[in-house]
């Protein structure tokens, strides 16, 4: 995914009307609004305070703990981009993402998992326990294989599905994708 962290001039008013206090970021919780907006482009429900860090921390370059008005307009667009991922994927329209369909996406773009692991992995997302994934649940569960998937491919270098870790690595691994 091509991340482009240039000001996107269009997206200044919903930028401004979030930053109450002018400060020129937003908190995740700031997030949270835009994302819960009615109307929005984004999402119209409810959406986790936890997804709201998680995000603002993916795209906190300069790591302020917020994200000004360069790194939302990047957010803004990879939001865009999950936005229609998962529109795609909810192939029977519920407006949700559920087992059958995370099982048929993950096997599509290559994650050969065995079915216990797809079942574990959609429960450890569908975080009220609704057997289905709301937006936010597909966000992170796209963000932890990502994560995961960068620290595995550069060990596994002949495709093997194999790869190789010093306990240091591993433990750096789990960081990258634990918060
Ligand atoms: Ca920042
Ligand atoms: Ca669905």
């Amino acid at each position: 995914m091509n991340i482009n962290y240039a000001a996107n001039e269009a997206l200044r008013p919903l930028f401004n009307a979030v930053d109450l206090d002018k400060s020129g970021k937003i908190t995740h919780n700031e997030l949270q609004k835009v994302l819960t907006m009615p109307g929005s482009e984004l999402q119209g429900g409810s959406f986790s305070e936890r997804c709201a860090k998680r995000l603002v921390k993916m795209f906190d370059r300069n790591g302020n703990g917020s994200v000004d008005f360069e790194e939302y307009s990047a957010l803004h667009q990879y939001l865009i981009q999950m936005k229609a991922g998962f529109e795609s994927v909810d192939t029977n329209k519920s407006g949700k993402v559920e087992f059958n369909e995370v099982t048929i996406t993950l096997s599509r773009v290559g994650f050969n998992f065995s079915p216990q692991i797809v079942q574990k992995l959609f429960k450890l997302f569908d975080f009220q326990n609704k057997g289905s994934l709301d937006f936010d649940g597909y966000i992170e569960l796209c963000a932890f294989l990502g994560l995961m998937r960068a620290q595995f491919i550069p060990r596994d270098a002949n495709y093997s599905g194999q790869a190789m870790f010093t306990w240091e690595q591993f433990i750096q691994a789990c960081m990258e994708a634990y918060m």
